[in-house]
């Protein structure tokens, strides 16, 4: 009796410490995955969110160096479209270090890159508020 009660408070100790450590697992854990989740944005390589994507949680200052998870083409200069899946805007940028031209998408927002952004841009990052 005893020893299956320990076993009781043993296993709920368990189930106590996963839950503990699931809920510190980053929010970002499926980011770069090629898989536009919520609280993501995704850059898609083809217009009408085909091809493949650069789904990002947070910022990326800088593309060149990224490619398109599983894939070895490069999303820097090569997206056509979008999704925001994040509840945040996004903000989009034709040069590193969050430079050059800059264009806002709200949350929520699915669509084509203007000719502006039309593989052209290089880091993104997101924030409460428009451009
Ligand atoms: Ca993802
Ligand atoms: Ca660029």
């Amino acid at each position: 009796m005893r020893t299956k009660r320990a076993r009781t408070i043993f296993a709920a100790m368990v189930a106590a410490i996963i839950a503990v450590l699931a809920a510190a697992m980053p929010a970002n854990a499926g980011h770069k995955d090629g898989v536009v989740e919520s609280g993501e944005f995704g850059l898609y390589y083809l217009d009408g969110q085909e091809g493949y994507v650069f789904d990002l949680a947070v910022g990326d200052s800088n593309f060149s160096g990224d490619v398109f998870p599983g894939t070895s083409v490069s999303a820097n200069d090569n997206t056509e479209s979008y999704w925001n899946r994040d509840v945040y805007w996004w903000h989009v940028y034709t040069d590193a270090s969050y430079g050059g031209s800059h264009g806002c998408l709200p949350s929520g927002h699915i669509g084509d890159a203007s000719q502006t952004f039309r593989n052209t841009i290089s880091s993104a990052d997101f924030s409460s508020s428009s451009c």
